[in-house]
């Protein structure tokens, strides 16, 4: 019976095929409860074998047979639309998931920038004049910052750092980069600061003499690593820059053994009152010009203990390239080559100081 069922169903299809009008008052009845005996649908189906004079000729099972095969090809027709609409579904899917994963990635971009840009421009009213302020402004995260160290500038992007609860303003980084940075710079240069604060950079003399004669007191950290990896770092109480008309000269002093300072003295030491000297301003002691023969720009004394600013390279106990002497406190005159250097400086902001004689 149920066999039948589907023929009459098959039937109804092949009539729609053969633009049989289904509205036709001999149409069979399609009905899922159509419970109709045999009889009667042989005369249903010899009613409609009467309407197609092609179809006339068969007999009852031909012409089942005949509907058994269009029914066939039906499904087989269905099934082959089915895999294409599925096989175009899958398509539109993978297009708008990549299409979601573009916008995605654009709003990542777009809102990391943004946060760069509010990260780095801080200042707000009134400018933050060294990585102190970022600090006491809520920021906690190191990072690169927008300062104002002269008030009467733009301001200048820099690393702030923090170290130990305290958030440091770097002014030289030296690290292993490609390409590296070309220190060997004229004074002009050293003056107004070169490099980019997220790689190796010299904030510039200007920016430190507006730092350190603002009232403010400034201790230095330096943190610097052998071409080992093992690092070392030390403080000293006192950091300062006269200005451009006393040739940038350095106050630097207070550096104490203590447990903590794992970085020998080849600071106070050394450069302690000297001048700065680039390639073509030679202040220093020495015959010659030791921005010359060491490289960059530095308060050389005949030469020096520390050589911040030479070219970084792999060469072990070598003048002409970055090292610290005593890189291990007690060592007497031993030269370490550095793999990365970060000399910077903080404040209490609370404290001032009350020893500005220099201008
Ligand atoms: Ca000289």
């Amino acid at each position: 019976m149920m066999k039948l069922l589907v023929i009459i169903l098959t039937i109804k299809c092949i009539m729609v095929s053969a633009n049989i009008p289904s509205n036709d008052p001999t149409t069979i009845n399609t009905s899922p409860y159509d419970t109709s005996s045999h009889s009667s649908t042989t005369r249903s189906i010899r009613r409609i074998k009467r309407r197609s004079p092609a179809q006339h000729q068969l007999t009852d099972d031909q012409f089942k047979e005949t509907v058994l095969a269009r029914l066939n090809e039906i499904t087989e027709s269905i099934e082959r639309n089915r895999n294409i609409l599925q096989e175009r579904e899958a398509s539109v899917a993978d297009e708008r998931r990549a299409r979601c994963e573009t916008q995605h990635n654009n709003t990542k971009h777009q809102l990391h920038k943004c946060q760069k840009n509010l990260r780095e421009n801080i200042i707000t009213s009134p400018p933050a004049r060294d990585c102190s302020d970022i600090h006491n402004r809520g920021v906690t995260e190191s990072g690169v910052y927008r300062i104002s160290p002269q008030s009467s500038a733009e301001g200048v992007s820099v690393l702030c750092t923090i170290e130990e609860e305290h958030m440091w303003t770097v002014f030289l980084a030296r690290q292993r980069q490609t390409p590296q940075e070309n220190f060997n710079r004229p004074w002009q240069d050293y003056k107004t600061g070169f490099g980019d604060p997220r790689g190796e950079y010299w904030l510039g003399n200007d920016n430190l003499h507006a730092l350190t004669s603002g009232g403010r007191r400034y201790r230095l950290k330096v943190i610097a690593t052998n071409l080992q990896g093992e690092q070392h770092s030390a403080e000293w109480e006192t950091f300062k820059v006269a200005n451009e008309a006393n040739k940038y000269k350095l106050t630097v002093g207070g550096y104490t053994s203590t447990s903590t300072n794992t970085l020998g003295d080849a600071l106070a030491i050394d450069i302690n009152g000297r001048s700065f000297t680039t390639l073509d301003r030679d202040n220093d002691e020495s015959d010659g010009n030791c921005a010359v023969h060491r490289g960059g720009g530095w308060w050389y004394n005949n030469c020096a203990w520390a050589t911040a600013t030479s070219p970084l390279c792999n060469i072990a106990d070598d003048e002409r390239v970055l090292y610290w002497r005593n890189f291990n406190p007690g060592e007497d005159g031993h030269r370490t080559s550095l793999s990365q250097l970060l000399m910077m400086i903080t404040t209490d902001t609370t404290t001032t100081d009350t020893t500005q004689t220099q201008h």
